[in-house]
């Protein structure tokens, strides 16, 4: 059923794309000048959920493509408890809550450039449209790597997170040139993805839910060889890091330098499944 959701969204995702192709022309015309008096505002609606789909469309539930510049009001549904309905581009950056439902009513001025509306959770969930001719286009996800940052070995005097692998390098006077710039890990996380759909991340044992920012070491204990394992930050623009590929099965060993606000750690081959969120605070 979840795999399903997932091919469904990728389904949806082409659909957009391909009514992209087929109403720009049309949508062009209908709204070829922006709406000159605020009693004229331009109604579109939005809706996320229930199922993995997300929309913007006209009243008539023609998909938005295209834009003129200028105040609209969209009416917003939020029918799920795992989507967000977030819209951002110039100037613009209005979201329904992940957890909460409802209908909500939003008055935002667009101007030319490349929007997207998405899910916050789900990079898969989303529609772009531009606003203004030939604006360049909403880039989506707007993904930017993770930085991997070189783990230096826990001092002497800290409780060593690691075991006896780092400690034959732990005098900092002898660690030579290339540690100069190397953090020491704030901990090991341990994260473990299948062989069922499942996802856990953990820190000295316990399960992660919030951790404070800095530099981790992870270790990936991938037992599917069809799930990876990927972590990236719920943000504008995020950062993302794939720590082991869908084929691979095995432990690997890699550094994260987490920042402050959500995170998700999740198999982007289900990602409506395995997943799982945490905070760097
Ligand atoms: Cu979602």
């Amino acid at each position: 059923m979840k795999l399903a959701a997932t091919r469904l969204s990728k389904r949806t995702a082409l659909a957009v794309g391909i009514a992209t192709i087929v109403f720009a022309g049309t949508a062009a015309l209908r709204f070829g000048a922006a709406p000159s008096h605020a009693d004229d505002t331009a109604v579109l609606v939005g809706n996320v959920g229930p199922d993995f789909t997300i929309s913007l469309t006209y009243p008539d539930g023609t998909p938005v493509t295209q834009l003129a510049p200028g105040p609209y009001q969209i009416n917003v549904t939020d029918q799920a408890t795992v989507h967000s309905f977030h819209i951002e581009g110039p100037g613009v950056s209005q979201a329904t809550d992940i957890s909460g439902t409802g209908s909500f009513t939003w008055n935002i001025t667009f101007t030319d450039g490349g929007y997207v509306f998405h899910c916050d959770q789900h990079f898969t969930l989303y529609g772009t449209f531009q606003v203004g001719t030939g604006q360049p286009p909403m880039v989506w996800p707007p993904v930017a790597p993770i930085v991997s940052v070189p783990v230096a070995p826990p001092p002497v005097t800290t409780v060593a997170t690691g075991t006896a692998a780092t400690s034959s390098s732990s005098s900092s006077a002898a660690t030579g040139s290339a540690q100069v710039t190397a953090t020491a890990p704030r901990g090991r996380l341990i994260a473990t993805v299948g062989p069922a759909n499942t996802v856990t991340l953990t820190l000295g044992g316990k399960p992660v839910t919030t951790v404070p920012a800095g530099v981790y070491s992870i270790t990936v204990n991938d037992r599917s060889k069809k799930l990876d394992t990927t972590i990236r930050t719920i943000a504008t623009f995020p950062a993302t890091a794939q720590l082991s590929t869908a084929a691979f099965t095995g432990t690997k060993k890699t550094s994260v330098k987490l920042t402050t606000g959500r995170w998700k750690i999740y198999s982007s081959t289900n990602e409506g499944s395995v997943a799982l969120f945490f905070r760097v605070s």
